[in-house]
């Protein structure tokens, strides 16, 4: 099950103004007060869910967000494996391999260590309309930099690649040259020392000001503001540097795509080259998560995702009319979703085709439907 990078779907989104609803004029207000009503969407997938989710994937319901941070009980989650539970007061945090001393970290040392706290979005890698786009979440996560931790230890003068291994792991079969080999293996995954010692990287121990739950990598993980979701290695138990490439299967075999460059992107176009490439940073994308309705006012609200890039804007399409530019939120911050909202004058009755665009300052735009044809 290998995760593809995301798509992003044309959002045909149907407004029934049968429905009753009600504007959304403060982050303070709670969802849906009294008279308040979202707009039904036409094109939520049957299998669609969110209260029911199954045993090791909670998708959030994007349709209820009320504010900058995902409430942390509603904060989606995704693993490979089962989630092991850890006693934090036997935990330590191992730092190895090309380091000048091996150590071992408590928790209480880590938490005394100087702390940071950063507003981070992001999703998953497969987060898509399958989901309704609930595989993301935003959080306020507290913990120490990785690089002052590496400069704790003391970096080895070989060491090029860093590593980190969650608890988890089980049993997977691994074909290699037609050769099924039963192994366990367990989730890790590496970035160069390069993206270690930049200065964003957090090992995060709280989320929206609390210890993190067991779901979230109770007592530790990684947090790579501006990366796909599989970089945050939940569960840290090791961080290992080392002077080779890093191999594991999370890292050299799944998390990679096929994307065509140039021509149209037909299987057939001698013009599109196609390239495999690994999935890091995250692709500039946004998403319509509501409509909501207060006296004849209509307001669409959503999320933007990047790699941190300055977002120029979000853009909205209703009908096949003339791209609108959203409103940015005044919560927004370099690395957090971007929250906006654009109010809709002149909803009619009947379905609507919602479409929704982010560009970013260096003028990257998210992809429309026919672009992402070239993508496989
Ligand atoms: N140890 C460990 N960390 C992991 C994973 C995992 O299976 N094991 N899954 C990754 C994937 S694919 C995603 S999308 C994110 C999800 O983070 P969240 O559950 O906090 O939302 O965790 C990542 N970290
Ligand atoms: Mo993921």
């Amino acid at each position: 099950m290998s995760e593809r990078i995301t798509r992003r779907e044309t959002l045909k989104r149907g407004l029934a103004a049968t429905s009753l609803l009600a504007l959304w004029p403060d982050w303070n207000i709670p969802a849906l007060a009294q008279g308040d009503t979202d707009v039904p969407f036409t094109d939520i997938p049957a299998s669609f869910n969110p209260k029911a989710p199954n045993a090791t994937t909670r998708i959030l319901d994007i349709r209820n967000i009320d504010g900058p941070f995902t409430p942390t009980d509603q904060y989606f989650a995704v693993q490979h494996f089962d989630r092991p539970e850890i006693d934090g007061a036997a935990y330590r945090l191992k730092l190895t391999g090309l380091v000048h001393k091996p150590t071992e970290i408590s928790l209480a040392e880590l938490r005394a260590m100087r702390s940071t706290e950063m507003a981070v979005g992001y999703e998953c890698s497969g987060n898509s309309a399958h989901s309704m786009q609930g595989l993301a979440s935003c959080g306020r996560f507290t913990g120490v930099l990785l690089r002052n931790l590496l400069k704790h230890v003391g970096v080895g003068s070989k060491a090029r690649e860093v590593v980190f291994f969650g608890t988890d792991h089980g049993a997977q079969e691994l074909v290699f040259r037609k050769q099924t080999f039963n192994v366990d293996q367990q989730y890790g995954r590496s970035i160069t020392l390069e993206n270690a010692m930049k200065p964003e990287p957090v090992v995060a121990y709280a989320l929206n000001g609390e210890p993190l739950r067991r779901e979230q990598g109770f007592p530790v993980r990684l947090i790579m503001p501006g990366w796909y979701g599989m970089a945050n290695v939940k569960w840290l138990t090791e961080i290992h540097l080392q002077e080779d490439r890093y191999l594991g299967n999370f890292q050299a075999r799944w998390y990679r795509s096929v994307v065509g460059v140039g021509g149209t992107g037909a299987d057939n176009d001698p013009e599109t080259k196609w390239v495999e490439t690994e999935v890091t940073r995250m692709h500039l994308k946004s998403v319509i998560a509501r409509v909501r309705k207060t006296g004849g006012a209509y307001q669409i609200f959503g999320y933007a995702l990047n790699d941190g890039t300055p977002m120029k804007s979000v853009e909205i399409q209703i009908d096949n009319g003339p791209w609108q530019k959203a409103t940015f939120a005044s919560t927004n911050s370099k690395y957090s979703w971007k929250l906006f909202t654009y109010e809709w004058d002149g909803a009619t009755p009947g379905e609507h085709t919602l479409v929704s665009r982010a560009t970013d300052v260096e003028g990257n735009v998210q992809p429309v439907a026919a672009d992402l044809a070239r993508k496989k």
